[in-house]
């Protein structure tokens, strides 16, 4: 198999990549990385040693390709599918990449040092620091409330790469700072989760929502499959 994708099915910067490929019906080979065991940390570092997931292989140009927005660029370019993750045209293009910085540093971010500091023991849990993220998730959702009123898609008319950003993004930040009287944000979501690609996703993701922290707070939807 020329692609190795380097990932697990519950992080959710891999549902990213995974949705991008699944969206393109690419053949890749998935190798779960268990972070929390030693030898294949230390393997993983081997690969990539910022240590985040996912990481791409591929075989045909022995290429490691790191940091999702260029492995979905690299699959596009390298490896096209049924449907582009960038848009032909280049000020859409940019548009795209606008917003796929936009939920990964704005939403994805601000989620994960909530979910992290859960993970902490309760004497170095940091209140101040989880209350600015989910203030920045606020701000988030009244950006994305203007954003896709009147849209289907984040950028352009199609699926793009923002729309792989947002998907993993707003499932999981959603469950720490609800949407609320946001229609235009709720129907964007409800939108992606009944997509295919992250239908699919969330469905290889269900057998570790165990391991999540705010597990209590993921809709019943989500958990018996009917949402996902
Ligand atoms: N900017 C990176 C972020 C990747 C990332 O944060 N991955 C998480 C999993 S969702 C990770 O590997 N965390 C492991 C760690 O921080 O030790 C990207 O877009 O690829």
């Amino acid at each position: 198999m020329t692609l190795t994708l380097y990932s697990h099915p519950l992080a959710s910067f891999c549902h990213k990549v995974l949705i991008a490929l699944y969206e393109a019906d690419t053949v890749f080979d998935a190798v779960t990385v268990d972070l929390g065991n030693p030898a294949e940390h230390a393997k993983f570092l081997d690969l990539w040693p910022v240590g985040k997931m996912p990481v791409l292989h591929d075989s045909a140009r022995n290429a490691t390709v790191a940091e999702t927005s260029i492995i979905i660029e690299w699959l596009d370019r390298h490896h096209p599918g049924a449907r582009p993750m960038l848009p032909a045209d280049p000020d859409t293009r940019l548009e795209a990449r606008l917003w796929d910085r936009f939920f990964d540093l704005h939403v994805h971010e601000p989620m994960q040092r909530i979910v992290f500091d859960r993970l902490r023991p309760e004497d170095r849990r940091d209140a101040d620091a989880v209350a600015e993220a989910e203030q920045r998730l606020v701000t988030a959702w009244n950006m994305v409330e203007t954003r896709m009123t009147g849209r289907t898609w984040a950028a352009g008319a199609d699926f793009s790469i923002a729309d792989c950003a947002a998907a993993p993004a707003l499932f999981f930040a959603g469950l720490l700072v609800p949407f609320g009287d946001r229609p235009a944000l709720q129907g964007y979501f409800d939108r992606l989760t009944g997509r295919p690609s992250c239908r699919r996703v969330l469905a290889e993701a269900r057998p570790w929502f165990d391991h999540f922290p705010f597990r209590d707070r993921i809709p019943q939807r989500f958990l018996d499959g009917n949402g996902a």
